[in-house]
């Protein structure tokens, strides 16, 4: 097991201890052992092999008993035993939000409940805010959770998608009898939430390919298994299909599994209004249906089948019956954004707020990877939660900055550091006055608190920041976490239009979390003019791998280069930061 893996096993057990009503110190030793896993700068198997775990503050002796035996045979009988010794249900509870430890052991002692059906029955007949600590309150917001879950559970973000399927994707690849083969579904879409992953392969010797991924150690249990055709569960919980075609289908099911539905619906239209039938087996010159390979329209690929419907090639992202016909139709189709155009991000933090990286560490793993330019944009003041920096602290950055960069220019380097900040928008105004943020290279406004349930007080708020002469844009516009929270209430058109209208850039929260603004309000915002900034939102420096995420979403909301503010290099994007105070 890597350091990860046993860190959130420690974390586990942290928790049952909790559950059992052990002591707080000892319970808190193993959230603290797994936090000092999950930040140590070197391998943990080396750590473990020169007997050095005892030199880290807070692993003790049987600490290092435990790590050692699940980093080395990826169990821990004592982490069995504690977890048979608890109903299975208990843990699903702890998913809930608003629900910890604490609640699950009241819930358990006092009414005997055991998972999450137990409670929400227990919600409805109104017991659960008569035990002492919880209250009305607290029963309302855990049945909302419990509703919450139910429709999201089956659902995950396209990252976990991601991570999950790649690496089977490429052993696909390379397997001898695989001939082609690619995502299909949602997650070739580059949908930010999905439902299951599919796979497409073609080959002539189907039931090699399905053994041979079915057994795939990305693999957790098998659901069903058929001659051409296969559905798992991949470690991870994200079930995944497997279809076997012959490489003359490989392309009308590639066209047909990719969907959406709704795409899939259009394209059948069109073929039928040309005397076609298309089906996941091909295109046929057919009036009824069928799979006649006698009548089969011969198409190797899919930019064929689209060719032979009178359309231009539509890229999987923009297959959401939103618009891509007509466009096709017209051979208006733009060249979407790829993702190594991006040169840099705009809204990023250091451990001078809630980062984990100093400026140094940042400046130099983003100029490793060949980034132009960086910008630190660390929390304002209000922002005290996350160590927001004050008017001083800010300055004393920008000092810190200026020597980070003069060091780099004196190496020669060809990267810039930027700075910033992320300003929070307060009720009238932003957190910083005019005449610090005219200081600042770069200034994302960002709503974080007291929000609103008024819709309209909320759009206000951020078409008064859109309003600044020194907001250069406006970050993660509603503040939404994917399956787990919704954002506030905003009218994202009208704000859209005020950002039109003074010349503010609208940032796409790259952080697969947030994905914020949202894909389907990017042609929109194109239409009337307005820039994207595609932003890591970075608190650690391994946050740079959400460019190539946030730049796919892009693509979803039809995004050029040229739609795109940090595709500029270095010297353009500077006059354009300038653009907006000189108006
Ligand atoms: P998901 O998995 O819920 O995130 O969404 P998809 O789009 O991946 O849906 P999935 O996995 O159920 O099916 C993959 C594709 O197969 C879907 O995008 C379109 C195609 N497909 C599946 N069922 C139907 C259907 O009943 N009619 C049509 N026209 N296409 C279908
Ligand atoms: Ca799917
Ligand atoms: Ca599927
Ligand atoms: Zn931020």
């Amino acid at each position: 097991m890597d350091k990860d893996q046993v860190a959130e096993i420690l974390t586990e057990i942290g928790i049952l201890l909790e559950l059992k009503g052990e002591n707080p110190f000892k319970t808190r030793a193993y959230a603290n052992a797994a936090r000092t896993l999950e930040t140590l700068g070197e391998p943990l198997e080396r750590i473990i092999a020169e007997e050095r775990l005892g030199s880290f503050k807070g692993i003790g002796e049987a600490l290092q008993k435990k790590i050692t035996e699940l980093a080395t045979t990826g169990k821990l009988a004592y982490y069995d035993e504690l977890k048979a010794s608890f109903p299975p249900g208990l843990f699903e509870m702890l998913q809930i939000p608003g629900v910890g430890p604490k609640k699950v052991k009241v819930l358990y002692e006092k009414l005997g409940i055991k998972n999450v059906a137990e409670l929400e029955a227990a919600c409805k007949a109104g017991k659960v805010a008569a035990l002492d600590g919880f209250g009305e309150k607290t029963q309302a917001k855990i049945c909302e959770g419990i509703n919450f879950r139910r429709n999201y559970a089956s659902r995950h973000l396209l990252v976990s998608a991601l991570s999950a399927s790649e690496p089977i994707l490429e052993v696909l690849r390379e397997h001898p009898d695989v001939i082609r083969c690619s995502s299909a579904g949602s997650l070739r879409r580059y949908k930010e939430v999905v439902g299951d992953v599919d796979f497409l392969v073609s080959s002539k010797k189907p039931a090699q390919v399905i053994e041979f991924f079915v057994t795939q150690p990305g693999v957790a249990s098998v659901s069903a298994k058929g001659e051409t055709k296969a559905t798992v569960i991949l470690t991870g919980g994200i079930q995944a299909d497997l279809r076997v075609v012959s490489d003359a289908e490989f392309p009308f099911a590639l066209a047909y599994f990719t969907g959406s539905k709704e795409h899939n619906i259009v394209m059948r239209q069109r073929a039928i209004q040309r005397g076609l039938r298309l089906n996941e087996y091909g295109l046929f010159k057919s009036k009824e249906e069928t799979r006649d390979p006698k009548l089969l329209v011969t198409c190797q690929t899919e930019e064929e089948i689209f060719e032979k419907l009178g359309l231009a090639y539509v890229p999987p992202e923009l297959r959401e019956d939103h618009g891509e016909f007509d466009a096709a139709e017209k051979g208006n189709i733009p060249r979407l954004l790829e993702w190594t155009e991006l040169r840099g991000s705009l809204h990023n933090h250091s451990n001078w707020s809630d980062g984990h990286d100093t400026l140094e560490q940042v400046a130099e793993h983003m100029q490793g990877l060949g980034c132009d330019y960086w910008a630190i944009t660390d929390h304002s003041k209000s922002s005290f939660q996350a160590h927001g920096l004050d008017p001083a602290r800010l300055r004393e950055q920008l000092k810190q900055v200026k020597k980070v960069n003069q060091r780099l220019a004196d190496e020669g380097a060809d990267f810039r550091l930027l700075t910033g900040s992320e300003v929070d928008i307060l009720k009238d105004k932003v957190d910083f006055e005019d005449d610090l943020l005219a200081e600042l290279d770069v200034v994302v406004a960002s709503l974080h608190a007291g929000f609103s349930q008024n819709e309209s007080d909320n759009t206000k708020r951020l078409i008064r920041a859109a309003q600044n002469p020194h907001v250069h844009m406006l970050g993660h516009l509603t503040g939404r976490l994917l399956l787990e929270r919704e954002g506030y209430k905003v009218n994202q058109q009208a704000v859209i239009d005020a950002c039109a209208e003074t010349g503010t850039w609208i940032e796409l929260n790259a952080n697969p979390y947030r994905f914020d603004m949202d894909w389907r309000l990017w042609p929109y915002a194109k239409s009337k003019g307005v820039k994207c900034v595609i932003n890591c939102d970075a608190h650690r420096v391994e946050h740079a791998g959400f460019l190539r995420l946030g730049a796919g979403i892009a693509r979803k909301g039809w995004l050029e280069k040229k739609d795109v503010i940090n595709t500029l290099p270095l010297d353009k994007l500077l006059k354009e930061l300038k653009r907006k105070r000189e108006r």
